[in-house]
């Protein structure tokens, strides 16, 4: 009880129904999106009763916003127990088509976002011996898809990261774990071009159930990685 989560990603798909689910909890949420979105989403948690609620339209790949956010959190709510590194981006197309500059922002988002977030929240949680970190990495972070080489790279890299800094902070109480899902229906899996019509996919609110599951577990327990993926999706793809 009492906990406090920063979710990033909350404007909409998995991370609004992780927030959504985690006030459920009990947990109060700092809310962190690059759009305008993310201050819908605090507006509906608190038409909703969630009264402990703070929005930051921030870039997960600045630096500068993200330790700022986190100033902002401890000000506001005097500690840190979740963090849910959740943004990302996606394209889907060959190597050759891949621009440098499409190969940069994607890299910048989805794995310099994660060690700036990790990096920005570090110091606190090992002053306190405590806390969760949990990265929505992707199936694609275990295995190979084509059209996706600059996507899944970010995702095989976020893979590394976690399980390396899982290793190091282990002795200071702190769990790192990643959710690595299949297709889940949110607008990035219905943006991927060539995409044939929507099926059975995951909700996001299933991976929202795997991130509560992993945040919830006993303090002696780490969930190092949950895998789900739709029942139709052959798996390996
Ligand atoms: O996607 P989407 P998902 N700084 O597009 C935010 C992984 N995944 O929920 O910036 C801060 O609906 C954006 O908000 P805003 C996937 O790789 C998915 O499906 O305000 N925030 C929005 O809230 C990703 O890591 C599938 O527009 C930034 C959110 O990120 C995670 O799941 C399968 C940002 C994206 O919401 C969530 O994706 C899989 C930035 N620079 C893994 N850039 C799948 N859907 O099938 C974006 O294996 N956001």
């Amino acid at each position: 009880a009492n906990q406090v989560a920063i979710v990033t990603g909350a404007s909409r798909g998995i991370g609004k129904a992780v927030v959504f689910q985690l006030a459920e909890e009990g947990v109060k949420l700092a809310l962190v999106g690059s759009s305008e979105g993310v201050y819908e989403t605090e507006k509906e948690l608190k038409e909703k009763g969630f009264p402990y609620v703070k929005a930051f339209q921030v870039d997960v790949a600045n630096e500068q916003q993200m330790q700022e956010m986190v100033a902002e959190v401890l000000q506001a709510f005097g500690q840190i127990d979740i963090l849910v590194n959740n943004a990302g981006i996606g394209f889907f197309k060959e190597v050759e088509e891949t621009t440098v500059e499409e190969w940069e922002r994607i890299f910048a988002v989805n794995v310099q976002g994660v060690f700036i977030g990790v990096k920005a929240v570090l110091p606190h949680m090992k002053e306190r011996k405590s806390g969760t970190i949990i990265t929505i990495s992707s199936d694609v972070g275990r295995y190979t898809i084509p059209n996706g080489a600059a996507y899944t790279a970010t995702k095989y890299a976020v893979q590394g990261f976690s399980g390396s800094l899982a290793q190091e902070v282990r002795k200071y109480g702190i769990r790192v774990g990643t959710i690595n899902p299949g297709m889940v229906d949110t607008y990035f899996a219905n943006s991927i071009q060539g995409v044939p019509e929507k099926r059975d996919w995951l909700k996001a609110e299933d991976v929202a159930k795997a991130v509560v599951y992993m945040a919830s577990a006993p303090k002696h327990m780490l969930i190092d990685e949950i895998v789900l993926h739709p029942l139709i999706q052959q798996y390996p793809i």
